[in-house]
């Protein structure tokens, strides 16, 4: 492998196709994240039936983000597939935009199913009160790239949702390398909030870690009713 995959510079997400012949959806998929939303068709969609628990393990830096890994015992059933937390991770600003705008930053609850795919829960990230648990998230994530350490036992993934599931739902990618196209993405219609310290206290690690939006390619962006 040649440079490695990064936000900015040789590596950028420009460059991130030729990096690695893996990484050929990166340039080439026509089905890439993350996007603006700005269009969308109201539909009946299933509900998101998080069945979430404090299963978190492990807290890491992984030189990309910052990412606690589950242990099993964490769920989303969506219509009749059911998907295993596996972990969530963070970026900054937020990768998907609403009209064109970004947030602060955005957190990504990854799911999978037995056949593979992805479901991940995206939660767009405003400053304003303090979120109890992603104060805690911050306080106890590792400064440098590192190996994985066990996490605060407690931590409750709940408490990072608002209180209204409703959602966009659209077909897409990994919006890091490579760039697969397998990931059923739910993003929440509304923001949680955050304390700004703790959103620089991140930024103070990785002040930019979102891939630009990509084309949306005449997709289509449900919204639940
Ligand atoms: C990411 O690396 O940002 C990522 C994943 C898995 C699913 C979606 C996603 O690791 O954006
Ligand atoms: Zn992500």
């Amino acid at each position: 492998e040649g440079a490695h995959w990064s936000y900015e510079g040789a590596g950028g997400p420009a460059k991130w196709g030729d990096l690695d012949a893996a990484n050929k959806a990166c340039a080439v998929g026509l089905q890439q994240s993350p996007i603006d939303i700005e269009a969308t068709i109201k539909s009946q969609l299933p509900a998101l039936k998080l069945r979430w628990a404090r299963s978190v393990d492990t807290i890491v830096n992984n030189g990309h983000t910052i990412q606690l890994n589950f242990a099993e015992g964490s769920t989303l059933t969506l219509g009749d597939v059911k998907y295993k937390l596996l972990q969530v991770h963070f970026h900054r600003p937020s990768e998907h935009t609403i009209g064109g705008k970004n947030f602060p930053m955005e957190a990504h609850f990854v799911h999978r199913a037995d056949t593979g795919g992805l479901a991940v829960v995206g939660v767009l990230m405003a400053e304003g009160r303090p979120n109890a648990t992603f104060s805690q998230i911050v306080k106890t994530m590792p400064a440098a790239e590192g190996p994985a350490v066990k996490a605060d036992a407690g931590i409750n993934p709940n408490a990072m949702l608002p209180q209204k599931l409703s959602y966009f739902r659209y077909s897409g990618s990994l919006t890091t390398p490579p760039c697969s196209e397998v990931v059923e993405w739910l993003l929440l219609t509304d923001p949680i909030q955050v304390a700004s310290a703790d959103v620089a206290a991140f930024a103070k690690l990785y002040p930019m870690n979102a891939r630009p939006v990509q084309k949306d390619n005449r997709r289509y962006v449900l919204r639940s009713i």
